[in-house]
């Protein structure tokens, strides 16, 4: 048992290219419990992120008590990170919900199932007879089963008929699942994490993989230890702890990603160092892609970035000339205004360069949250079940056999509701009732302040279904007490396909219920129905529900037929798609060279990365008629807000390794919370020094929407930019700043998102910064969290 907050990435466990990754199993459990205490351990998989680490939950006299990596588990070979480590003890926790809650003259009270669930039929009944189905929406989660988001998918598009169902996957991964369509036509990782064991380059874009998925970063070091170790590019404006290890770090102004790509992208075209046989036979768009990056010489690329032309030429050099190029993309490409141009571009580097299907090669568009993947595959977000394409009446009409429903009931008039746009239904007036799951938008949307007021809307009627009375649950009007893994079962996907088994190991506190229950409670007291009259949907438990996925991704690309929680409960970690072409699971897509493309099967037909526009089918087939993969260009474009006289800062925001999202569970383990305790923000030391600044000064940070109070921390970070970890709500009080409760990133985020996969700009908004007052030497050192990880760099 290592002291998993002073060492979150463990000791080497060194090995060479093409070399299986060793074994190493982490453990954590209860202070003063042995393993030969342990009652039993029980099956499943991380849930503070998408790596989709395999472990077992300690179980002694029905609490959870532990965990322990799984040796023969694909993804993490028995390590554990910081969060997985402790962040279990949340499930225990005193405060977790264990009854209904129902508001009664403004305040919310405890009550029984009964009341709580007619409260929420009476409602959908009366809007739905009175409005009809588009009054009705629903906000689910990156964090549930996929059991339960099929679910869901299946009583809002199925049996309601509303076009209002999106995840907060809309503000984690809606960029990789674009960028996916954009360049493949449809969803799906195309590369696994065992390329990281082959790899000769591997280019991180935007994504400080150290802190967001620790044990990944474990098999990259390790690759770094061993010999012959992959040589390492980071493009990030901080300087983290992949920066550091890297050999060449870019640090762009935030939201300037396509131009450093279009840079990179013209070396790599100009200097001849693409695979031409490849993109002939595979690929359409050279041309236009040609066309558009030929201006974008390294010296214009630097200017408008903000890094040397020499460096770009270096890091088109590195990626141009390796023959084994694996590339990662995550949040700071994903939360600004290019999203999807910028992640595209990626994969066309990867396209232009013949880098799909071989061992060490390829792209890994990240995910986020544990089963992000499942919403996005399940439909629970803005897309139709099984990656169907909601603008092709076939696939529409097969869903509508699969449920038998008729196929009018399942809006496809329009692409499904987005969830940017939803808040501006129920800022209207529109959504008349808001049924909110496994997140929390209070803190974790942007421009808090707007957030807020819509929430608390007279018109707007909100169901809450958390494990915690979280800041949204402030705003129900129903609150729901939900089980939470380990408490339940099913099945979740990490970034890599990999799919696991969460088994229920204990009970639910109080009157807690699994989600999925809770989905199936409300749609038999909805008396939903099928076209012969049949209760739907039809299954009624986990393994039931998941029966069903099965069938309702058979033949597509995220095929999950041949993958029974039989053989999940033997093998630990598969890789879908899993079906008669392949029994085991696939480990790579597109090694054969042929993609989901075609326009019969493609998930979407795509769109103009400019302005979001969707293409037409007629004009998709026109251009990719044998659906092969696409390479598609865009200029560079200003952020809407950038830098001004005003506000001279560019402030970005985004993660510390020991905290997950909005610290409802992290907070709730002493460890972690010890280990980051509050709010803090970075600055270069230029910047501190030209405004006095020192380490533990509070400072206030202002943008047009609101203003934070934080610790000044200075650091590596690029010169002109500030950086705040957005885990910190403003309900925690009383708050140790002073500064009237405000301490939430969001507060100063801006309301506007990526035209093409609609996700919000958490990294790119305009700012300013004062000093408030003096910090104390004991504040310094209380900031723990920046010190415990740079030391272990060095
Ligand atoms: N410890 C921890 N791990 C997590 C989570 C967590 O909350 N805590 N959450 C999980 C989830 S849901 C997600 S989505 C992932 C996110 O994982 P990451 O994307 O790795 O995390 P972030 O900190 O949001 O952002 C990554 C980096 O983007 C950089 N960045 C900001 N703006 C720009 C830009 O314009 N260009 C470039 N190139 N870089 C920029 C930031 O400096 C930051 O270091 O982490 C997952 N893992
Ligand atoms: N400024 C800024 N904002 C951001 C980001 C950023 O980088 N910067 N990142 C964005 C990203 S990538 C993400 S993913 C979001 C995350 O934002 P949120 O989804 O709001 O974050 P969480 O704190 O994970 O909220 C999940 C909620 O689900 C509850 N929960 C956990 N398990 C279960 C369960 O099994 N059932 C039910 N019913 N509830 C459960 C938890 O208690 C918690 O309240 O934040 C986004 N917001
Ligand atoms: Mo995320």
């Amino acid at each position: 048992m290592r002291d998993g907050i002073a060492e979150p990435w463990g000791t080497r466990t060194p090995y060479g290219p093409g070399e299986d990754w060793p074994v190493r199993v982490d453990c954590h459990l209860a202070d003063g419990l042995e393993v030969g205490d342990v009652d039993r351990w029980v099956r499943t998989a991380a849930v503070l992120h998408s790596n989709g680490d395999g472990l077992d939950l300690a179980v002694k006299d029905g609490r959870i008590a532990g965990v322990r990596g799984r040796a023969d588990d694909r993804v993490n070979r028995g390590r554990l990170d910081p969060k997985d480590l402790f962040g279990w003890q949340a499930n225990n926790a005193p405060d977790r919900l264990r009854t209904p809650l129902v508001r009664d003259d403004g305040v919310l009270r405890e009550s029984t199932w009964d009341e709580a669930m007619d409260r929420i039929v009476q409602r959908s009944r009366a809007v739905l007879d009175t409005e009809g189905p588009g009054s009705l929406g629903f906000y689910t989660s990156g964090q549930l089963f996929a059991e339960e988001y099929y679910t869901l998918a299946a009583i809002a598009r199925g049996a309601l008929g509303t076009n209002h169902l999106d995840g907060n996957t809309r503000l984690c991964t809606a960029t990789a699942g674009e960028s996916l369509k954009e360049s493949f036509g449809c969803d799906g990782q195309p590369s696994s994490y065992t390329d990281i064991d082959h790899a000769d380059v591997i280019a991180l874009f935007g994504h400080n993989v150290a802190a967001t998925q620790p044990v990944l970063w474990s098999r990259i070091l390790d690759r770094i230890a061993g010999p012959r170790p992959p040589r390492l590019l980071c493009v990030d404006p901080r300087k983290t702890p992949v920066a550091e290890a890297a050999e060449l770090h870019l640090a762009p102004l935030p939201g300037t990603n396509v131009a450093l790509l279009n840079g990179i992208l013209h070396e790599v075209v100009l200097r001849g160092w693409c695979d031409d046989a490849w993109i002939d036979q595979h690929t359409v768009g050279y041309d236009d892609l040609v066309k558009v990056v030929r201006d974008y010489p390294p010296e214009r690329a630097a200017s408008i970035c903000g890094v040397p032309a020499d460096d770009i030429r270096a890091a088109a050099r590195l990626v141009g000339t390796t023959d084994r190029l694996l590339c990662t993309v995550l949040q700071g490409f994903y939360q600004s205004h290019q999203a999807t141009a910028a992640a595209v571009q990626v994969n066309n580097l990867v396209l232009l360069r013949g880098m799909l299907g071989r061992p060490g090669c390829g792209v890994l568009q990240m995910n986020g949250q544990p089963s992000a993947e499942n919403t996005r595959e399940c439909g629970a977000d803005g897309d139709l079940t099984g990656f169907r394409n909601w603008n092709n009446d076939a696939h529409v009409a097969q869903l509508a056999e699969l449920w038998n429903v008729p196929m009018e009931q399942i809006p496809h008039d329009g692409p499904p509701t987005h969830l940017m746009k939803m808040l501006g239904l129920a800022e209207s007036g529109d959504l008349k009732f808001w049924w909110i799951s496994a997140t929390n938008p209070a803190v974790s949307l942007p421009e808090l302040a707007r957030v807020r007021k819509i929430l608390g809307q007279e018109s707007l009627f909100l169901v809450v279904q958390d494990a915690f009375r979280t800041e949204t649950a402030e705003f129900a009007d129903v609150v729901l007490p939900a089980a939470m893994w380990g408490e339940k079962t099913g099945t979740f996907t990490n970034a890599d396909r990999t799919v696991h088994l969460s088994e229920k190991a204990v009970d639910p506190p109080g009157q807690a219920r699994p989600d999925l229950d809770i989905f199936l409670d409300y749609a038999r007291r909805m008396d939903l129905r099928d076209r012969d009259g049949a209760a739907f949907p039809p299954w009624h438990d986990a393994e039931s529900a998941y029966q069903a996925w099965q069938k309702a991704s058979a033949g597509r690309p995220c095929d999950y037929s041949g993958l029974s929680y039989e053989k999940l409960r033997v093998v630990s970690g598969v890789q879908w798609p899993v079906g008669e072409a392949h029994p085991d699971g696939t480990e790579r897509l597109y090694a054969d060279g042929t993609f989901f493309a075609d326009p019969d099967y493609c998930e979407e037909y795509g769109k103009d990365l400019h302005t979001g526009e969707p293409v037409k089918p007629e004009e998709y087939r026109e251009y990719n008629p044998d659906g092969k993969a696409m390479l598609k260009p865009a200029e560079y474009l200003v952020p809407a807000e950038p830098p001004s006289a005003d506000y001279p800062f560019a402030l970005i925001t985004g993660r510390t390794l020991y905290h997950f999202h909005t610290r409802t569970k992290t907070g709730r383990a002493p460890q972690l919370e010890t280990a980051a305790p509050d709010v803090w923000a970075e600055l270069s030391c230029r910047d501190a020094e030209r405004g006095g600044i020192a380490e533990g000064d509070l400072i206030e940070i202002r943008t047009p929407r609101g203003r934070v109070r934080a610790k000044a921390r200075p650091c590596g970070i690029r010169d002109g930019v500030l950086f705040l970890p957005f885990h910190y709500g403003y309900w925690d009080t009383p708050d140790p700043t002073g500064a009237d409760g405000v301490r939430a990133a969001n507060e100063l985020t801006i309301t506007d998102w990526d035209p093409v996969s609609k996700q919000p700009l958490f990294k790119t908004a305009a700012a300013t910064l004062r000093k408030i007052s003096d910090g104390t030497p004991q504040e310094a050192i209380a900031l723990g969290d920046r010190a415990v990880s740079e030391q272990l760099v060095e």
